[in-house]
């Protein structure tokens, strides 16, 4: 290179957009960003066929729905995880290199293009998440109040560390939650001591369990089986084990079951 070709370099100084194509060709970048791409993808295949599969059996539309957000949710986080990932594999299988790290650019608080852009995707992510949160709201208590008038009630008392189910209707009462399948359910959920949570995994909803306010959650079981239910607040020492199953059965097999309970078919 000639002193006079040198000189030229130097009178003209990169171009935001020169910086831009530099960084972008470095081989460090370039590397990272492959493997960026390749550990997304992996998160997308995990999201989209294995996690659901490692979920508790989707037994509700609640549940349905729930499954819907984890998915949706997986692949919007895969692009942040495999970037950080894809750096983080490239620093550890170049760590024994002996390169020189190249200069840091300039810091990312004051990079007012980054900031900019990353305000922007992460209040976007953010609202995508309020908007889907408040229409799956608005579309349960839809289905609530249309249902009210069929749905079977079932009051729910936790206390340390047991859950009764009363069934006003059936005029019965036990520590084993069985429902009819595709039978709207309402359940009114209190305390009779501390707070607990009322969680029937499988069904896909929970809510607090408090004492003197009665607090209310509907669902419809879809699937017949088993189901778990479980306290999901700390509750005292027997927190761990204040936890109960139960079986969604058929209208037939629910009623006989009423009946040998003493109950009166509804
Ligand atoms: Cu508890």
């Amino acid at each position: 290179m000639s002193s006079h070709d040198h000189e030229v370099e130097e009178v003209l100084p990169p171009t935001p957009g020169d910086r831009v194509i530099t960084f972008l060709k470095r081989k460090d970048v370039v590397q990272s960003f492959v493997l960026g791409i390749f550990f997304t993808l992996v998160f997308v295949i995990l999201g989209r066929d294995f996690y659901p599969k490692w979920m508790p059996t989707i037994m509700s539309t609640d549940m349905k729905a729930n499954e819907a957000l984890m998915v949706a949710f997986t692949y919007i986080s895969a692009p942040v995880c495999g970037v950080v990932l894809g750096i983080a594999t490239y620093t550890f299988l170049n760590r024994h290199t002996g390169d020189t790290p190249p200069e840091d650019g300039p810091a990312i608080r004051t990079n007012t293009p980054v900031v900019v852009v990353w305000g922007i995707v992460s209040s976007l992510m953010a609202l995508l998440a309020i908007i889907w949160g408040l229409v799956e709201l608005n579309v349960g208590s839809e289905a609530a109040a249309s249902e009210a008038r069929t749905a079977m009630v079932v009051e729910v008392t936790g206390s340390q560390w047991v859950w009764t189910f009363k069934y006003p209707a059936q005029g019965i009462e036990t520590h084993e939650l069985n429902l009819p399948i595709d039978q709207p359910v309402i359940f009114d959920v209190i305390s009779s001591d501390v707070n607990h949570s009322f969680w029937p995994v499988q069904l896909g909803v929970k809510v607090d369990a408090n004492r003197l306010q009665t607090t209310v959650v509907h669902t419809t079981p879809t699937k017949l089986g088993a189901i778990d239910v479980k306290c999901a607040e700390l509750c005292g020492l027997y927190h761990a084990y204040m936890e109960t199953t139960g079986q969604i059965m058929t209208a037939a097999d629910f009623n006989n079951w009423v009946t040998a309970q003493g109950g009166h078919v509804a």
